[in-house]
């Protein structure tokens, strides 16, 4: 994906955002200042509309910033692993499939102020697919691609390997719908929902962490939970 194409905001993104203001958000700052501007020509028309079309779910909120749900069955998908690594490969389900199955609970939080409490995820660790591609010396940190065509996320190398960050295929030992990001989308469990990009295409290995979507828009890179995006945690 190019980078003028990630950092166009065209009406489908301004929507997209109006999901989240329409969900009674606590901004930060910076990030508030530019959606002010964003918004100002919107109607209450449109952020009526966009919040029926995602409504919230088992006490999660569906975010997509594209303004969409982009659906691909499990035999449709797949994603790439590329970049500095010794094994490039297209990676289909059935090959997460066939690796090691694991499983957290964790609470989700949402940088903006609402979390679930205890959500199972399964899946693969991101520390094993990484493993399998063998990532070169030169890499410190992985791209994380959507195929929404405009999400895009990152982590150093050390927080991709921690134990709790998966390439998840199940959701409260379930399939992961479209809605949450499905068939399979990224969980980095220590750390804001941001970092746990849905629809999950791309793998890419690099020389160093590219900021990902909403970090080019102020929220931090670092995303750890209580001690990032300086703000007062504590979801209503
Ligand atoms: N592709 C994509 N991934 C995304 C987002 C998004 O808009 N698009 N929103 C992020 C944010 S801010 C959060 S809190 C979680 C929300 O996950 P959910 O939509 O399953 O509730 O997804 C994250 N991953
Ligand atoms: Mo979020």
């Amino acid at each position: 994906m190019d980078a003028a194409h990630d950092t166009a905001i065209g009406r489908r993104v301004v929507l997209g955002m109006l999901a989240l203001g329409g969900a009674g958000i606590v901004w930060g700052s910076r990030v508030a200042d530019g959606l002010s501007r964003l918004l100002a020509p919107i109607t209450a028309a449109d952020r009526t509309g966009i919040t029926a079309l995602f409504p919230a779910a088992g006490g999660f909120r569906i975010y997509s910033v594209t303004g969409s749900l982009p659906r691909r069955t499990r035999d449709e998908w797949s994603m790439v692993v590329d970049g500095l690594v010794d094994r490039p490969a297209t990676v289909r389900f059935t090959d997460l499939a066939a690796m090691p199955q694991r499983r957290v609970v964790r609470d989700f939080q949402c940088v903006t102020g609402w979390r679930v409490r205890q959500v199972a995820w399964s899946g693969v660790r991101l520390s094993d697919v990484l493993d399998a591609a063998g990532v070169q010396d030169a890499a410190k940190a992985v791209r994380l691609e959507s195929f929404d065509g405009v999400y895009t996320e990152s982590l150093t190398l050390d927080q991709a390997r921690l134990d709790d960050v998966f390439v998840a295929t199940a959701m409260r030992d379930k399939p992961i719908s479209t809605a949450h990001g499905g068939p399979v989308r990224i969980f980095v469990g220590p750390m804001y929902g941001y970092k746990s990009l849905k629809w999950l295409s791309r793998i890419e290995l690099t020389p160093d962490v590219i900021p990902g979507y909403w970090e080019r828009r102020g929220y931090d890179i670092d995303a750890f939970v209580g001690k990032s995006n300086a703000r007062d945690d504590d979801p209503t």
